[in-house]
C-alpha cells in the first residue's frame, strides 16, 4: 500500500491525512469546501489543534500531502465525513453515500475502504457494502471493507491518535488485515480487530458511556444544590474509592459527538435504549438550569447584563459545535437579557465576541461555561470593578471561590448548594 485517499479534512481527516502523509504514504485530501481545501494546499490547518499546524505544514511541504475536490485512484480511501443527527434523531447518512459514490468510478481489484465516521450499527455491512459494490468489484474478495473508529479526544487528537488502542472492524478477516496493514503505520497502541458491525457498536458505546456518566454525575450536581451539599467534594471524595469514578457535572453536554451518537444506538433499539434516552435529556436540560440559576441572580435588576465565559463546548479547545453556551445565550436572549460573551479560542460564533473587560463592563453576573485555562487565573478583584453586580456563575468548577469571595463576589457553583 502506498497511496491513500482521505475523504473529508475535518478535525478526524485533516490529522489523519497529514499522519499518513508524513509516514511515507502519497496522500490525496479531498473535501468538498474550497475555504479548506485553499487553506491546507498552503500547509495551514482550518482548525486549531495543538500540534496540528507543524503536522500539517510538514505533510504538505513533503509534497505527500496534496489536497483535491474530487477523489484520485488510491490503494486505500479513508472516508472521514461528518454524520450529523437529523431533526428526527436518526444518523444522516448522506455524506457517507455522497463520499462513497464518489469513489466508485475510480475503484481498483485489491483496494481498501474504510469507514471512520461515526455509525448506527450496519451502517458497513448493510448501507456501505452495497453501494461499494455497484463499482462491480467483487466486495470481500476485490474490494477490502472495514470500519475503524477514530477515538481521538479533541485537543490531544495527535497524541491519541498514535497512542490510543485501535479498533478495526473488517467485513471479512481479510478486510480486517488490509486496515491493520495501514493503520500498523502510524498507531503505537494495540490494533484490536473485529467484525465492522461489533467496532461500529463499540464507537457508540464509548461515548454513550460518557454521556450517562456525565448524566449521572448532572443528576447528583442537581440533588447536592437542593440538599445543601457541594457535589464537587462530594464527588472528591467519593472518587477515593477505588471502583468509583464519577464525572464532572457541567452546564450540558456538547460537541459534535457525546451529544449525538448515543441517538444511533436509540435509532437502532428505541424500546431497550431507555438509560441512554434519559441520560440524553437530563444533559441536554443543564443550560436550562443554568438559565434558572442566573434568573435566580439576578431578580429584580432592571435590564440585567450577564458575562458569558467561554462559548466553545469544552475547555482549552476552539470548537463550539453543540456548546451549552450557544443554547444559554439564546434562552437569556429569550428572557431579555443583555449578554456579552468572551472566547480566547473562538474566532468566529454567530453571537459578537468582546474582550473580557468589555464582557465584564457593567455586567450583574459573569457565567464560566467552558472550563479553559485562562479562566482559573482571571482577577476578580479588578473584573469586579467593571461589573454592576459583583456575582459570578461557575458551572465548571474552575474558580477560585474563596478569591472571588475576598474581592466582594457573590458566587454560586453549579452543583453547590453549601451557603457560602
Ligand atoms: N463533559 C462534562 N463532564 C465531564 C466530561 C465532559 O460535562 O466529566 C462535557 C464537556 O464539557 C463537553 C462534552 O461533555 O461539552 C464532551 O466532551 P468530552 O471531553 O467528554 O468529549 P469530546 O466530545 O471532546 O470527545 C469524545 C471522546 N470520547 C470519549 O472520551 C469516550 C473522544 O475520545 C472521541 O474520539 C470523540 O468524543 C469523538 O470524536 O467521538
Amino acid at each position: 500500500m502506498n497511496s491513500v485517499c482521505v475523504l473529508g479534512l475535518g478535525y478526524i481527516g485533516l490529522p489523519t491525512a497529514s499522519m499518513l502523509a508524513t509516514h511515507g504514504f502519497k496522500v490525496i485530501g479531498v473535501d468538498v469546501n474550497e475555504k479548506v481545501l485553499a487553506k491546507v494546499r498552503q500547509g495551514e490547518p482550518h482548525i486549531k489543534e495543538p500540534g496540528l499546524k507543524t503536522l500539517v505544514e510538514a505533510a504538505v511541504k513533503s509534497g505527500n500531502l496534496v489536497v483535491r475536490s474530487q477523489p484520485e485512484p488510491a490503494d486505500a480511501f479513508i472516508i472521514a465525513v461528518p454524520t450529523p443527527v437529523t431533526a428526527d434523531r436518526k444518523a444522516d447518512l448522506s455524506f457517507v453515500k455522497m463520499a462513497a459514490e464518489s469513489i466508485l468510478p475510480i475503484l481498483r481489484v485489491g483496494n481498501l475502504v474504510v469507514l471512520e465516521s461515526t455509525s448506527p450499527p450496519g451502517t458497513t455491512k448493510e448501507f456501505l457494502v452495497p453501494l461499494l459494490a455497484q463499482s462491480g468489484l467483487n466486495v470481500g474478495e476485490e474490494l477490502y471493507v472495514a470500519y475503524c473508529p477514530e477515538r481521538v479526544l479533541p485537543g490531544k487528537i495527535l497524541k491519541e491518535l498514535v497512542e490510543n488502542d485501535r479498533v478495526i472492524g473488517g467485513i471479512n478477516r481479510e478486510s480486517a488485515e488490509k486496515a491493520r496493514q495501514l493503520y500498523s503505520t502510524f498507531v503505537e497502541g494495540k490494533i484490536l480487530l473485529t467484525d465492522a458491525t461489533t467496532a461500529e457498536m463499540v464507537k457508540l458505546m464509548e461515548n454513550t458511556y460518557r454521556d450517562v456518566n456525565i448524566a449521572l454525575a448532572n443528576e447528583f450536581a442537581l440533588i447536592c444544590e437542593e440538599l445543601g451539599i457541594d457535589v464537587w467534594e462530594a464527588i472528591e471524595l467519593a472518587n477515593r474509592h477505588p471502583r468509583v469514578h464519577i464525572h464532572n457535572p457541567g452546564p450540558g453536554v456538547g460537541g459534535h459527538c457525546i451529544p449525538i451518537d448515543p441517538w444511533f444506538i436509540v435509532e437502532k433499539a428505541p424500546h431497550r435504549a431507555r438509560l441512554i434516552k434519559l441520560s440524553r435529556e437530563i444533559n441536554d436540560h443543564q443550560p436550562y438550569h443554568v438559565l434558572d440559576i442566573i434568573i435566580q441572580l439576578t431578580k429584580g435588576i432592571l435590564s440585567p447584563k450577564v458575562a458569558i465565559l467561554g462559548v466553545s463546548y469544552k475547555g482549552n479547545v476552539d470548537d463550539t459545535r453543540n456548546s451549552p453556551a450557544r443554547v444559554l445565550i439564546q434562552l437569556l436572549e429569550e428572557q431579555g437579557y443583555s449578554v456579552a460573551a468572551h472566547d480566547p479560542y473562538v474566532e468566529e460564533f454567530e453571537y459578537e465576541l468582546v474582550s473580557i473587560e468589555e464582557a465584564f463592563r457593567g455586567a450583574d453576573c459573569a457565567v464560566v461555561m467552558a472550563d479553559h485555562d485562562q479562566y482559573r487565573y482571571l482577577e476578580p478583584e479588578s473584573l469586579g470593578k467593571l461589573m454592576r453586580q459583583r456575582q459570578v456563575l461557575d458551572t465548571r468548577g474552575v474558580l477560585n471561590a474563596i478569591a472571588w469571595r475576598n474581592a466582594g463576589f457573590h458566587v454560586k457553583v453549579l452543583g453547590s448548594g453549601k451557603q457560602a
